[in-house]
């Protein structure tokens, strides 16, 4: 390939490629975003390049690694602009994203982070940081004590190292310079998702100094959002079909898939974007939105993803491509929407039929192994509590046990022909200390993972007609393989 340039103007950005309707550097940053991975790139960013391009304000991001440097090294080498790639059968458009000002990376540079926090400019802190980085219990709503961050972070408050500990003393510091707070904006895949980190920030704030937490609890919003596009890490051909159809090389560069949802409460007492010019719905409660989300897209992603793995699957479209997993996934999805209240506006059939063909987009490479990492903080919301709710209504509980006991093959860490994998679960250690102490049939694994306690509610736990039916899928899985359990499973469906 010959050398093209680095993408850090959009002078010299190929013909064909969409380009910002707005010039940058006339916009000031409003927004501190917490957490700048590939999905926050492909969805809250697009919308607040939307709304600068038609409302204007000034709204650009300030983005925030926590662990790594790597996207502060390539965005900040690109001024903030990276190319999107919307794939799918129709064909790849190229669009320029200039609502990211600048990145700052947390590990070598707090100071910067604070900052930023306490700029009086600063009106929004947006997150998107994965479930597992906020350190919640979830049944208590309380902060995790045995978090390494909120442990590191309640011990050395004024120099945060987590997610929570930064929100806290950002908010201290501008209550000390009688600043407003900023509002806090979680864009995580959590039921109510506001609400939770809510609770969790109070909880610590509380704990650090109890005016402080009184303080968060009445002056602070915590809109609750639902977010959604189909988003996989970037490849190799990400990079290099950008480099082709821009003509520069983007360090940065992200792809998903056209589809795109936000569903927000409108609660932003310091102002914010005009995101609805990009379609952003807004609502005075998200919950019913969240649940269908969490129910119906990522519970039967999980799904897919531990049943698709073992199965030899390596992306969630060749799980559709796989006849008996695809009628599962069908399944699946028409049984999490049985366990849903109507919502106003949405007919739950045509939201399940077009999950399942975002599902089979062929253009978009989604790992079943990216999205199986994290199960035990993502089975409470996708899984465990629409059983529940089937539990509640009579409902057939099966296809959450199939589910679940994908779940538990996979926990054993060894595909079929005996290699192995890494499980990459924060409960990891737990999972592989309550495994080695049972006898490793069916029965002796869905007890020890029943018991944990903190992922598996003791009504679920107590309940002996899902036990046995999770323990019957799981011995067929360990007995026949993976596959032919899916086809079993398939087959009880034609009767
Ligand atoms: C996926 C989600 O990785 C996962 O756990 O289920 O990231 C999913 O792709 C998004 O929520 C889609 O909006």
């Amino acid at each position: 390939m010959t050398r093209v340039p680095r993408l850090d103007a959009l002078k010299d950005v190929a013909a064909g490629v969409q380009l910002p309707g707005y010039a940058p550097q006339t916009h000031g940053a409003g927004i501190v975003h917490l957490g700048i991975g590939a999905f926050h790139r492909a969805h809250q960013a697009v919308y607040t390049d939307d709304a600068l391009a038609d409302g204007g304000g000034d709204w650009r991001i300030i983005g925030v690694s926590l662990r790594g440097t790597d996207v502060a090294d390539a965005l900040n080498a690109q001024n903030g602009l990276y190319t999107l790639l919307e794939r799918s059968e129709a064909g790849t458009h190229a669009r320029i994203i200039a609502s990211v000002a600048r990145v700052i990376a947390a590990t070598r540079d707090r100071a910067g982070v604070m900052k930023a926090l306490t700029d009086p400019a600063t009106r929004i802190v947006s997150l998107t940081v994965t479930e597992k980085a906020y350190g919640i219990q979830r049944d208590t709503g309380r902060v995790d004590l045995a978090h390494p961050a909120i442990a590191h972070d309640l011990a050395d408050p004024q120099n945060p190292i987590g997610v929570i500990g930064f929100l806290c003393e950002g908010l201290r510091l501008r209550r000390a310079e009688g600043l407003p707070p900023f509002t806090v904006l979680c864009c995580d895949n959590l039921p109510e998702n506001g609400k939770m980190v809510r609770a969790c920030v109070v909880d610590f704030a509380k704990r650090v100094d109890t005016d402080l937490g009184d303080w968060i609890a009445s002056h602070v919003a915590f809109p609750s959002t639902m977010v959604d596009r189909i988003t996989p890490a970037s490849t190799e051909k990400t990079l290099l079909d950008v480099a082709r159809m821009v003509g520069a090389e983007d360090q940065a560069a992200i792809e998903t898939e056209p589809f795109i949802q936000w569903v927000i409460e409108d609660h932003f007492p310091q102002g914010r974007p005009a995101w609805e010019v990009g379609g952003a719905i807004f609502v005075d409660d998200v919950a019913p939105y969240e649940q269908m989300k969490l129910s119906m897209l990522n519970g039967a992603h999980s799904m897919i993803a531990y049943a698709g793995f073992l199965a030899g699957c390596t992306y969630v479209r060749d799980a559709m491509g796989n006849r008996g997993l695809s009628q599962l996934v069908a399944r699946h999805l028409n049984a999490a929407a049985e366990t849903l209240e109507p919502l106003s506006g949405i007919d739950l059939d045509a939201y399940g039929q077009a999950l399942a063909a975002r599902f089979c987009n062929p253009e978009i490479a989604h790992e079943t192994y990216q999205i199986a990492m994290d199960g035990t903080e993502k089975l409470p919301q996708r899984l465990l509590k629409p059983a529940l709710r089937a539990l509640d209504n009579g409902q057939d509980l099966r296809p959450f046990a199939f589910a679940v006991a994908a779940w538990m093959r996979y926990c054993l860490g060894k595909r079929e022909d005996g290699t192995g994998y890494a499980l990459r679960d924060p409960r990891e250690a737990r999972i592989a200390a309550a495994l080695a102490a049972s006898t490793m049939d069916a029965g002796s694994i869905s007890d020890a993972l029943h018991g944990l306690s903190d992922v598996f509610s003791a009504e679920l736990r107590d309940h002996a007609p899902w036990r046995e039916m999770v323990e019957a899928i799981l011995s067929v899985i360990l007995e026949g393989g993976m596959q032919s359990a899916i086809d079993l499973e398939a087959r009880q469906l034609q009767r």
